[in-house]
C-alpha cells in the first residue's frame, strides 16, 4: 500500500517538477517573474534563475565581436548562437514563415516598420533595459518605432562608395563612377553593388537627384534601365563579403556600408587583414543613413534572457568593444569616449558623418507603395 502511494505521488508530481525546471540552468526556480513580485534577482538586477541556457540571435554578417559573446556566456552562463542574413527581405521572409527558432533579430529601420505591421515582435519591457539611458536621444523614438515599443538601436551607418585610393588617386565625388556607361568599362569585373532591393535602386535614385523613397514610375523606369545596363560590368551583387574582397583588392570599388568599408580598411579581428588604401565616400548627390535595431520575436520563449542580453550590449564598455570591432557607428553616447583612437580617427576621415554630410543623407522608409521596389529588383536580378 505504501509503495503504491509512493508511485502515485511520483506520477503526479514528476511532470510538475520537470516543467518548473525547464530552461533554467541551475538554482531555484522563481515563484513569480519580474512582472510579478518576488524574484531571485542579484545585485545587477538579473534573476539568473530565469535565464535560458541558449539564446538564438539572427544577425547581419560580421556584425558582432565574438569576444563579447564569450564575456556574456562567462557572466551569465548563456550561450548566444548567431546565424546570419544579408538583407532585410531575407530576414522578414524567414520570420514571417513562423517557428524560426530565433529569439532576437536585427532589422533595419524600415524593416522594423514591416515587422510591427505584421505583429511579429514582442513588446519590450524597458524596466529590464536600464542601460537604454546611455543611448543618444536623437536616435531614439524614430519614425519606424515611436516610443521604442519593440526596438532598441544596435548600430547605425551610412551607404556610399568604398574605393581603393591606389586606383582612384583623385578620390571619388559622384555616383557616376558606378552608373555612367562611359566610365564602367575601366572597372569591368572589379566592383560590386549591394544585393539589396532598397539600397541599390536607392543609390541610382540619389544619382538621378531623386528621393531614395520615390515610387514615381517614370523615375523608377530610369533606375531599372541604369541597373540593367550596369550588369555586364559588375563583378557581383554582394552584401556579405565585400569587406574581404576590397581588402584583398579583388574589388577596387564597391557600393557598400560604412562599416564594411571600415573593416576592409582596418581588418576584422582574426578573420582577415585590412588594406590601408581603402577609403569611403558619400558622393555629392547624397547617400543613405540607416540604423539596425534589436527586436525580440513574439514567438521567442526566452524573452527575459533576450532583454538581459540587450541590456548587456548597451553597457558602454561592451558597446565600445563591439563598435571597435565591427566599425559601424554606435548609438551609445557613453561608449564613444571609450572607442579606440584608430576608429575615432577613421570616423573623422569620412567613415562617420559630419554636419555637411548629414544633410546629404536620407533614411529609407516603408509605405504601401514601396512594394514596387521588390518588383523592380526581381526584374533587375532576373535579367
Ligand atoms: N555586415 C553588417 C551589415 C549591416 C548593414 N545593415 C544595414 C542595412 C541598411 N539598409
Amino acid at each position: 500500500m505504501r509503495q503504491r502511494f509512493f508511485w502515485l505521488m511520483l506520477v503526479l508530481v514528476l511532470p510538475w517538477l520537470v516543467a518548473c525546471g525547464a530552461g533554467t540552468p541551475t538554482g531555484s526556480v522563481p515563484t513569480t517573474d519580474a512582472s510579478g513580485g518576488e524574484s531571485a534577482a542579484t545585485d545587477d538586477g538579473v534573476d539568473r534563475t530565469r535565464l535560458s541556457r541558449e539564446l538564438y540571435f539572427y544577425n547581419w554578417s560580421d556584425y558582432i565581436n565574438p569576444e563579447i559573446l564569450t564575456q556574456f556566456e562567462e557572466e551569465y552562463g548563456v550561450r548566444v548562437i548567431v546565424d546570419i542574413f544579408d538583407s532585410n527581405e531575407d530576414l522578414i521572409a524567414k520570420i514571417r514563415a513562423g517557428n524560426s527558432g530565433y529569439d532576437l533579430i536585427a532589422p533595419s529601420d524600415y524593416a522594423v516598420q514591416i515587422i510591427a505591421l505584421d505583429d511579429l515582435a514582442a513588446p519590450l519591457d524597458q524596466t529590464l533595459l536600464p542601460n537604454m539611458q546611455y543611448l543618444d536621444p536623437g536616435l531614439l523614438n524614430k519614425y519606424f518605432d515611436p516610443g521604442n515599443v519593440i526596438s532598441v538601436p544596435y548600430m547605425y551607418g551610412l551607404t556610399g562608395i568604398a574605393y581603393n585610393r591606389t586606383f582612384f588617386p583623385e578620390g571619388i565625388t559622384s555616383w557616376s563612377v558606378l552608373f555612367d556607361p562611359a566610365q564602367l568599362p575601366a572597372f569591368r569585373g572589379r566592383f560590386s553593388m549591394l544585393d539589396d532591393e532598397r539600397e541599390t535602386p536607392g543609390a541610382v535614385l540619389k544619382y538621378l537627384g531623386a528621393s531614395i523613397n520615390t515610387t514615381d514610375p517614370a523615375i523608377l523606369q530610369q533606375v531599372e534601365t541604369i541597373l540593367i545596363d550596369q550588369k555586364p560590368f559588375l563583378a557581383s551583387y554582394n552584401s556579405s563579403d565585400v569587406n574581404r574582397r576590397l581588402a584583398s583588392e579583388e574589388f577596387i570599388l564597391a557600393h557598400t556600408w560604412s562599416g564594411a568599408a571600415m573593416q576592409a580598411r582596418t581588418g576584422l579581428g582574426d578573420e582577415f587583414s585590412g588594406n590601408a588604401n581603402i577609403a569611403f565616400v558619400i558622393p555629392d548627390e547624397g547617400g543613405a543613413i540607416w540604423m539596425d535595431n534589436l527586436v525580440i520575436l513574439r514567438e521567442s520563449p526566452n524573452a527575459y534572457t533576450a532583454h538581459v542580453f540587450i541590456n548587456f550590449l548597451l553597457r558602454p564598455d561592451v558597446a565600445a568593444t563591439n563598435a571597435d570591432y565591427v566599425g559601424y557607428l554606435t548609438p551609445n553616447e557613453a561608449a564613444i569616449p571609450l572607442l579606440s583612437q584608430e576608429v575615432r580617427d577613421l570616423y573623422a576621415a569620412g567613415f562617420a558623418p559630419d554636419e555637411a554630410m548629414l544633410e546629404r543623407l536620407e533614411w529609407i522608409e516603408r509605405d504601401e507603395d514601396t512594394v514596387v521596389f521588390t518588383e523592380l529588383w526581381t526584374r533587375v536580378k532576373g535579367q
